[in-house]
C-alpha cells in the first residue's frame, strides 16, 4: 500500500488485555516519520524489533516487519488504545475504511458489500485472500433473506476469526534453545539473511521480524534469541522483546536441535504450538531423545521437511476446510449493517 495517509488499526479485540497490537501501513518515509514523531526516536530498521516509549501515553514494542509495515506492541489497556488512536489520528495516519460507501474509490461496484470487499482486497496481506474475497459479495448477496433484508449473524464465528488472518498476518514466533537454529530457519524460509545465523550460542542478540509468505499465507514471524543462564543485559532485552511478542503470538513454534532438549515456554494461552527438531542431517539425529517429543523433523540446512513444516503452519493458522467451505464470510466488523444497506 503505498497511500499518503498510512493506515493504523487494531488486530486484538478492544478489551483490556496484557498486550494490544495494532498495524501501521504505508509508505517507508512517511511511517517512519509518524513513529518519529510519536516516539522521540528513529524507527526501528525493517527486520528490527525495538523498546520505545509512545510518548507520554504508555511504551511497548514497536517491530518493523517490512519497509511499510511496523507492529506496534503496547499494554492492552483500552485507555492506552484510545489515546493512540488519537495521537496516530493527529500524525496524519486513518484507520483502513472498509465500511466506507466508498463509491467514489471504486465506481464500478455494484453494491456497499462490494465496495468493503474491494477496500479489505486492496489491503489484504496473503495472495490466497483473493479468490475467496472476490467470492463473498456473491456469497452474502444469496443469503436467505428475512424481513427483505439478507440475514447475517451479528458475531463473529471463529472460521470468520480464522479467515481474517489471510488479510492482517499472524503473528509466528520461534523459541528454543540457543543454537537450535532459528535464525538459519527464518533465512531459510525468507530465502535471504534477515537474521545472523552463527555457530556461537547466543548469536542472536536481538528479537528478529520479518513478513514472510508461507506458500500463500503472509505470516509476521518473529526469530526470538535462545534463552541461556548467562545472558548479558543486551541478550537480557532482546528476550524481553521476544517475550511481548510471546505474549501476542497466534503460533509459537518451539524449535531444538539433537542434545538440547525440549524447553517449556510461556506464550499467549490461546496460541497454537507446534514442536519442531532441527538439524535432522546430523548423525544423531536419528537416535536423540528430543525425536520422541516432536511434531516435525527438518533440517534448516538441507531443506529436508521445510514445506512439511511451511504446509502446517499455513494449515493451523488457516486451515483449507475454513477455505472451502462455501458459507459466507464476515471478512470485516460491521458487515452485517452493510447488508441491510445492500441495494441501497
Ligand atoms: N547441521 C545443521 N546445522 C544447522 C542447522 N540449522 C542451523 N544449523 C547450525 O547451527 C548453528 C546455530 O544456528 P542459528 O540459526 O544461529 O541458531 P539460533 O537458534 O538462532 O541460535 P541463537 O541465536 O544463539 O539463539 C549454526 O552454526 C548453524 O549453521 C541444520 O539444519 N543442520
Ligand atoms: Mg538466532
Amino acid at each position: 500500500m503505498s497511500t499518503v495517509a498510512p493506515a493504523w488499526w487494531w488486530s486484538t479485540a478492544h478489551a483490556p488485555g496484557a498486550i494490544a497490537v495494532a498495524h501501521l501501513e504505508g509508505d517507508a518515509r512517511i511511517i517512519e516519520g509518524v513513529l518519529r514523531a510519536l516516539t522521540g526516536k528513529d524507527a526501528p530498521r525493517t527486520g528490527e524489533v525495538a523498546w520505545r516509549r509512545f510518548g507520554t501515553i504508555d511504551d511497548g514494542v514497536i517491530a518493523r516487519t517490512s519497509n511499510q509495515h511496523a507492529l506496534l506492541m503496547p499494554h492492552g489497556g483500552t485507555r492506552i488504545r484510545e489515546l493512540l488512536d488519537a495521537r496516530l489520528a493527529e500524525l496524519g495516519a486513518r484507520a483502513p475504511t472498509g465500511d466506507e460507501s466508498a463509491h467514489a474509490s471504486w465506481p464500478e461496484a455494484t453494491d456497499n458489500i462490494e465496495c468493503a470487499m474491494l477496500n479489505t482486497l486492496a489491503r489484504a496481506a496473503s495472495p490466497l485472500a483473493i479468490d475467496l474475497l472476490t467470492a463473498q459479495p456473491a456469497r452474502w448477496r444469496n443469503q436467505p433473506a428475512q424481513n427483505g433484508t439478507p440475514s447475517a449473524p451479528l458475531l463473529c464465528t471463529p472460521r470468520d476469526l480464522r479467515l481474517r488472518r489471510l488479510i492482517t498476518p499472524a503473528r509466528v514466533v520461534v523459541t528454543g534453545p540457543a543454537n537450535a537454529g532459528k535464525s538459519t530457519l527464518l533465512n531459510a524460509l525468507a530465502g535471504r539473511a534477515v537474521a545472523i545465523a552463527h555457530h556461537a550460542p547466543g548469536t542472536t542478540r536481538d528479537a528478529v521480524a520479518a513478513r514472510i509468505n508461507l506458500a500463500g499465507l503472509v505470516v509476521d514471524w518473529f526469530d526470538t534469541p535462545g534463552v541461556r543462564a548467562d545472558m548479558d543485559p543486551i541478550e537480557r532485552a532482546a528476550a524481553e522483546l521476544a517475550a511481548r511478542a510471546l505474549a501476542c503470538a497466534d503460533m509459537v513454534i518451539e524449535l531444538t536441535a539433537p542434545g538440547l532438549g525440549w524447553h517449556a515456554i510461556a506464550g499467549a494461552p490461546t496460541a497454537l504450538r507446534m514442536r519442531v527438531l532441527n538439524q535432522s542431517d546430523r548423525s544423531d539425529a536419528a537416535a536423540c531423545p528430543e525425536r520422541a517429543g516432536a511434531d516435525l523433523v527438518i533440517s534448516a540446512h538441507t531443506g529436508a521437511a521445510i514445506d512439511e513444516l511451511v504446509a502446517r503452519v499455513r494449515d493451523s493458522l488457516v486451515p483449507p476446510t475454513d477455505i472451502a467451505d462455501p458459507a459466507p464470510w464476515q471478512f470485516m466488523d460491521g458487515l452485517p449493517a452493510l447488508l441491510a444497506t445492500a441495494s441501497t
